[in-house]
């Protein structure tokens, strides 16, 4: 994320920390934050979703690599009887293996541990634990999932300006907050590198009065690339002025690309062998999903400058608090 943006933003407080007026638009946000669960959760299960249970540790989980967006500083790694699983990085690997079997539309709400630098505290953007509402779908396109995810946040927008008009008032959003228009518009990452360079992201959060989806990002082996054109079939979801708020794609499924990719980005084969063996014996199905970023949706919503607002208990880079 950009400097320009840095010297503006306050660190979040504790709890403990707050005044008067500050607990008060904590309360708000955390009001906007449960009418938000609320609402995407009802929209997901009256889909015919299943609504998964997290896990916090596994032996399998997301990489983060490579991924131009990654900035981990530590990876949490411990034995539990013998063996050694890690925190959560995300629960993409979950995804796939429980929509290829059990649960062909899935979602979670699934805290993800990342454990940023601590560089990115003024970000505004990161925060070291965050939860996603992660989600996955058999046999859908990029296409079906824009329309899921367009459906999911147009219904909360409007439902909240009818319900909520008094929090979104105390957070002087009542006006700003619009009804995105829909379909929202698609932007090759390629052609926005053209645009603003390597600070993309920054550009097209700056330009646009909508929300965009932007495709085509070179990242982790289990997002589906065309092996003949190169290009990458998945997406990011931008909010204007504010940035990205959920990523996604169409996911792998073949073995021997799969293999590949892990080869090629040097990621541990033996950290993914049950996503192997599964394609190997060609029970990986094709699937697609992506994962929003809760902290990051109400943070746009509250229109606040650091998304640890939204964070009853602050997960700031570099900041440890009791609770
Ligand atoms: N949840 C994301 C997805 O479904 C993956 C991630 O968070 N790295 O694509």
């Amino acid at each position: 994320m950009k400097q320009q943006t840095v010297q503006l933003i306050e660190i979040p407080k504790s709890l403990d920390q707050l005044s008067k007026a500050e607990l008060e638009r904590k309360a708000c946000i955390g009001k906007i934050m449960t009418y938000t669960l609320s609402s995407l959760t009802n929209t997901f299960v009256k889909k015919g979703f299943q609504w998964l249970l997290p896990v916090a540790l596994s032996q399998s989980t997301d990489p983060l690599w490579p991924d131009p967006g990654a900035s981990i500083e530590k990876r949490i790694e411990v034995d539990i009887y013998g063996k050694p699983v890690r925190t959560t990085a995300s629960m993409i690997i979950h995804k796939l293996i429980a929509a290829s079997t059990a649960y062909p539309k899935l979602f979670i709400l699934s805290p993800n541990i990342r454990i940023e630098k601590a560089e990115r505290a003024k970000t505004g953007k990161h925060i070291y634990e965050f939860t996603q509402l992660d989600f996955g779908t058999t046999d859908a396109t990029s296409k079906a999932v824009f329309s899921l995810v367009e459906d999911a946040v147009c219904t909360l927008v409007k439902d909240l300006k009818r319900d909520m008009k008094e929090e979104l008032t105390a957070l002087c959003r009542c006006d700003t907050l619009k009804v995105p228009k829909t379909p929202f518009k698609i932007y090759d990452r390629e052609d926005l590198e053209a645009k603003y360079g390597s600070d993309w992201e920054a550009g097209v959060a700056q330009e646009i009065t909508e929300p965009v989806w932007v495709t085509n990002i070179p990242r982790e082996f289990y997002d589906f690339e065309d092996a003949k054109t190169g290009k990458w079939d998945n997406y990011d979801l931008f909010m204007p002025q504010f940035g990205e708020v959920l990523s996604g794609a169409k996911r792998e499924y073949e073995y021997m690309k799969i293999l590949t990719k892990i080869e090629r980005d040097q990621v541990k084969k033996e950290n993914y062998s049950l996503v192997l063996k599964m394609a190997k014996e060609g029970r990986l199905k094709p699937t697609a999903g992506g994962g929003i970023g809760m902290e990051r949706l109400v943070g746009w919503i509250a229109g606040v400058k650091h998304i640890a607002e939204c964070q009853p208990f602050p997960r700031v880079p570099g900041t440890v608090h009791e609770l």
